[in-house]
């Protein structure tokens, strides 16, 4: 029988190929892998003790808080806190950057969101994190919002977590995608899916649909398209979305498939966030092979405006994300 391989021997190895590591990148994931396994003790009781439900205020966005997502977003401060390599964070359970007190000497700063898809939690329905680590630009000066306002390309590594019928840390560095599995009897991340590749292309594709009659035309096209009886393209697709973006993603990246969340008339500028949701994911994605893109810009080279910027995302299976970009072409040059 092969041996298990942990997380952290895993992140000990990868450091060990690089001989001018410090370890600093590596103790941070190892803290990001213990706020996951707590997190994931408490959503796996969420049905038995009295944490399920709102906790009475609202977020930033004006959507009401769970008392979940404080938890998740209070657990990674404090493993943050602890560890030292993180000198400010940025998350979608607060307006403003956090910067940690004495920790001028930290290298990296982290964007999250804590716990996404919480509108599933009282449902029992998967859950999950996504996290964004950068190096802070000024390494001299105190850090502030405008070194959370860098490219997706800047980012040092990426991951999400999914709490599932399993609960799975994914993560990468720009090095491939590697995906741990949490074995509760021991209490460790182990290596369950290595390299992990996106198909080039698939058969699924995701999309809050309900929202047809504003989303823009070339994906009102597609949407027909897909549902099309057709063998040689192995049409009509299978329609799979949960509103979870991780759980939504995850299938479509083992499976292969699309997941759009586009602009629609009432929101020009999609719904999901450019920090902590798109940017790692678009990270991931690609690192698998797949495309991340608004339609008519990847994802990864948008200038950042503010830290909890939305903007629309079609992102997965290679060829699928790049038929939706050619509709997007062509209806563009219609209209122009
Ligand atoms: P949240 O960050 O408030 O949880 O919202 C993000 C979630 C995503 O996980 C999911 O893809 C999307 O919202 C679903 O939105 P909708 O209900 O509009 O389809
Ligand atoms: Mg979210």
């Amino acid at each position: 029988m092969a041996s298990l391989v942990t997380l952290n021997e895993f992140i000990l190895d990868k450091q060990a190929e690089f001989p001018y590591a410090t370890g600093e990148l590596s103790r941070l994931l190892h803290d990001i892998g213990i706020a996951a396994k707590i997190i994931h003790r408490e959503v796996n009781k969420a049905g038995l003790v009295n944490i399920l439900g709102a906790a009475g205020y609202q977020n930033v966005q004006g959507e009401e808080q769970q008392k979940l997502d404080v938890f998740a977003d209070n657990q990674f401060i404090n493993a943050f806190l602890a560890g030292g390599e993180v000198c400010a964070i940025a998350s979608e359970e607060n307006d403003d950057i956090l910067v940690f007190e004495n920790r001028k000497e930290a290298k990296y700063i982290v964007c999250f969101d804590p716990l996404d898809g919480s509108s599933n939690i009282d449902v029992n329905v998967s859950i999950g994190t996504i996290f964004s680590i950068y190096k802070r630009l000024s390494p001299d000066c105190d850090v502030s919002e405008k070194d959370f306002l860098q490219k997706g390309t800047e980012q040092v590594a990426a991951g999400y977590v999914i709490y599932g019928s399993s609960t799975m840390l994914v993560y990468t560095t720009g090095h491939g995608v590697n995906g741990f599995t949490l074995d509760p009897s021991i209490g460790e991340f182990c290596l369950s899916h290595p390299q992990i590749k996106i198909p080039e292309e698939g058969k699924i594709y995701s999309i809050n649909e309900g929202s047809f009659n504003l989303f823009p035309k070339a994906i009102q096209e597609y949407l027909k398209w897909v549902k099309q009886d057709d063998k040689s393209t192995n049409r009509p697709y299978s329609a799979r979305y949960i509103g979870s973006m991780v759980a939504d993603l995850h299938r479509n990246l083992i499976k292969g498939g699309i997941f759009m969340y586009p602009a629609t008339t009432k929101a020009p500028n999609g719904k999901l966030r450019l920090l902590y949701e798109c940017n790692p994911m678009a990270f991931i994605v690609e690192q698998a092979g797949g495309k991340a893109t608004t339609g008519e810009k990847r994802i990864m080279e948008i200038e950042p405006e503010n830290l909890h910027q939305r903007v629309p995302i079609l992102i997965g299976s290679k060829k699928m994300v790049e038929q939706v970009e050619a509709l997007y072409k062509e209806y563009a040059e219609t209209v122009g």
